[in-house]
């Protein structure tokens, strides 16, 4: 409970998460940092470092190097296979099964392509930028989830045509899929609360979520574990770690024995 110390919880926030008809989060690589999966504003390592994200996350570095791309999101595909889920992501799988056991909405959007939700028993989760654990063919449109080693040649190929396969995420420069961004946009609307988890608030179209959410007259709250661009949007921004505030915010709208 150390951890915990540092941390207050406003009473206000908790009385509105309570009361909440229809929440909507949108986390983003920071609800994973406490895995071991790097935030995409870390400083890329070892070999990567001499590369910023942007530019290997984009279809012209593939189109350049199909071989280096491939071979970046297939490390950071095993390494997300060898990651669990953390407790921050734990608590809001128990959220979401506590709200709608009550009837209520609980809709879990995010920006990280690493399943952790999934395997924290997060359900119907809108993923904005895909899954780095689906890889599709470049020709044929193939698609296959890929939970094995490392592939064995770089990029990998088509089972059905043999040609080039890629990662089935979002990379920048290219559109979100319709459904989900439509999903996100109705959610963040239509919530009472909107929470906003681990996320620099950088990357467009997702980051202007928030902007959906007070449109629609929501109170919008953010958690971090330090401030951000967007921190004096919102009505309340709780500085710690997800793994540690999540479990706290879960205990407190009585959501406890699930975590
Ligand atoms: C689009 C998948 C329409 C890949 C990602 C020029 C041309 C085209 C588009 C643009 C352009 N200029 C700008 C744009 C828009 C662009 C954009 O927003 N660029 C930014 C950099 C300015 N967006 C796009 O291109 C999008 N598409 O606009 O299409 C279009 C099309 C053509 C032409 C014009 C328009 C596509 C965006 C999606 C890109 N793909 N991911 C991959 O992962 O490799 S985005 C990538 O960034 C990840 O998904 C990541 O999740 C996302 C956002 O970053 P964060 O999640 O916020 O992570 P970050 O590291 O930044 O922050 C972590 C935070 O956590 C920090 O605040 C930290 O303090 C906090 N934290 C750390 N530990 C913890 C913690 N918090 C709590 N607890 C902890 N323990
Ligand atoms: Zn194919």
């Amino acid at each position: 409970m150390s951890n915990e110390s540092h941390i207050s919880l406003p009473t206000e926030l908790v009385a509105l998460l309570r009361d909440a008809r229809r929440i909507a989060v949108l986390t983003g690589a920071g609800v994973s940092a406490e895995s071991g999966i790097p935030t995409f504003r870390d400083a890329l390592t070892g070999y990567w470092s001499k590369f910023r994200p942007e530019e290997l996350a984009t279809p012209e570095a593939f189109a350049a190097d199909p071989a280096k791309v491939a071979r970046w999101y297939d490390e950071r595909r095993r390494l997300c296979l060898a990651c669990e889920p953390n407790a921050g992501h734990r608590a809001l799988a128990a959220m979401q099964r506590h709200a709608r056991a009550g009837g209520r909405r609980f809709e879990l959007i995010t920006q990280n392509i690493d399943r952790l939700h999934q395997a924290a028993g997060g359900d119907d989760v809108i993923e904005l930028h895909g899954t780095l654990l689906a890889w599709r063919c470049t020709a044929c449109g193939e698609s296959c989830e890929e939970r094995g080693p490392a592939f064995e040649t770089y990029p990998p190929a088509c089972v059905a045509c043999g040609q080039a396969r890629r990662p089935s995420v979002v990379w920048f420069g290219e559109v979100l899929p319709a459904e989900a961004l439509q999903r996100a946009a109705e959610a963040a609307m239509a919530c009472d609360v909107f929470l906003s988890i681990g996320t620099s608030g950088v990357v467009y179209p997702a980051a202007g979520l928030i902007d959906a959410a007070l449109a629609g007259g929501a109170r919008v709250v953010e958690i971090n574990v330090e401030p951000t661009a967007n921190s004096a949007r919102y009505d309340f921004s709780i500085q710690g770690p997800a793994g540690v505030v999540l479990p706290m915010l879960a205990r407190e709208m009585g959501v406890e024995s699930e975590v």
